[in-house]
């Protein structure tokens, strides 16, 4: 459903979010507040208004018509704001630990209002300055293992599934991650960005038919398994850590009924795109969240069948088993798309960007791509996390 804004939409300012708060009887009329746009990302504006007397704050979270990081030129549903709260209330069903409060939600607005997680650090941004998260991917292991099994077909009955993959349809984002995840980076196309001293490698890419064959078919994987509610964008800058246990999954904007093992491929992808930026020696943390991740989440979703599951054969020897191998596969496959688009298409990653020298910068992007391609075409033969740190270090060998 494309929603363009209405006459009651206006594009908030720093003290429209403000007053906005007050009006919501979220702060005293008689407070003093300071508000401040903090968004960093590539599609939203970001307010935070804080009490200084209280020390209180939260977050105003506002979609704007069309994406940010492009600008005007690319019109974008305002629907979206509906699906980030729909889905962080669904969340907080099964994990409220993990995922950030709502306060407060209106769809012609396009507003979110947040709890304050200021407190925490977006994890790329830790992971690049050296911080490991050791309770990160267990957190998001389990994140993932509980969200994904009780929003799946397995445990919903099926009108209720229907009536989810309706609320949740979510054509404008899943288009965003058609093109520039699954289609654009693999062909010469104009959203394509990087450096010069890729371009040979960037066209390999772009006259491999039979990767280009395996990408098109993860890209059917995404559009038409409609396994589960999905993130949909679970990158490290999709998620907040801090120094104590404690991670907050965050923008489920993205989200849609798609394969499970979508978001396990990204968030692997991304933990890997940190991993190029270290030396060998500090890259152990990130080959253990690869393997935590995994495990904890199969764990996580294994109780969850053996509990709830209503599939007809749950306790056949060998069904709980297949759903996992095809969720392997294809986080593997996803996986490596996310770490080509990272290199050479339109959103970047600030892991690889800020590598120096600048011939660092270019030789682990052309890893990055490397590797990217081996997951994608390897990915069946892929049985354990362990297969892909090999693979991962087997392309640094090379
Ligand atoms: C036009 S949006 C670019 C990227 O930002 C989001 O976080 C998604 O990853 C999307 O692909
Ligand atoms: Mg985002």
């Amino acid at each position: 459903m494309t929603v363009t804004k209405t006459a009651a939409y206006e594009t908030l300012t720093e003290s429209s979010a403000a007053a906005l708060a007050v009006r919501l009887g979220l702060f005293p009329s008689k407070s003093t507040l300071t508000c401040q746009e903090i968004g960093d990302g590539n599609l939203n504006l970001v307010f935070r208004v804080y009490d200084k007397e209280q020390q209180k704050g939260l977050i105003i979270k506002q979609a704007v018509p069309y994406a940010k990081v492009v600008g005007e030129s690319w019109p974008l549903s305002l629907d979206r704001a509906r699906i980030e709260s729909s889905a962080l209330i669904r969340q907080a069903e099964h994990v409220p630990h993990l995922v950030p409060k709502v306060y407060y939600s209106d769809t012609e607005l396009a507003v979110t209002v947040l709890e304050d997680l200021s407190h925490l650090k977006i994890a790329r941004k830790g992971l690049i300055d050296g911080k490991d998260y050791p309770h990160l991917s267990e957190d998001i292991g389990e994140f993932l293992g509980k969200t994904h099994f009780y929003s799946s077909e397995y445990a919903l009955d099926p009108t209720v599934k229907e009536r989810l993959v309706k609320q949740f349809t979510n054509p404008d984002l899943c288009d965003i991650t058609e093109s520039l995840v699954f289609t654009d980076p693999f062909f010469d196309h104009e959203t394509n960005d990087f450096e010069e001293e890729l371009r040979n490698e960037a066209e390999d890419i772009w006259r491999n038919e039979a990767l280009k064959i395996e990408a098109a078919k993860l890209k059917q994987r995404f559009l038409s398994a409609e396994e589960t509610l999905i993130h949909g964008d679970l990158h490290t800058g999709s998620i907040f850590a801090g120094e104590e246990a404690e991670t907050k999954v965050i923008d489920p904007e993205f989200a849609f009924f798609g394969p499970i093992g979508f978001d396990i491929g990204q968030f692997i992808a991304n933990l890997l795109l940190n991993a190029l930026s270290r030396e060998e020696n500090r890259r152990a943390p990130l080959y253990r969240h690869v393997e935590t991740v995994w495990n904890t989440f199969s764990r996580t979703f294994s109780e969850a069948w053996k509990n709830d599951a209503l599939d007809a054969c749950k306790n056949e020897k060998g069904r709980l088993e297949s759903v996992l191998k095809q969720t392997f596969e294809d986080a593997a496959g996803f996986a490596g798309c996310e770490i080509i688009r990272r290199a050479i298409g339109l959103a970047h990653v600030a892991d690889l960007d800020t590598i120096v020298p600048f011939s660092r910068r270019i030789s682990q992007k052309k890893l990055a791509l490397k590797i990217g391609a081996a997951f994608i075409e390897k990915r069946s033969g892929f049985r354990t996390p362990k297969d892909m740190i090999e693979a991962f270090r087997n392309a640094l060998k090379e």
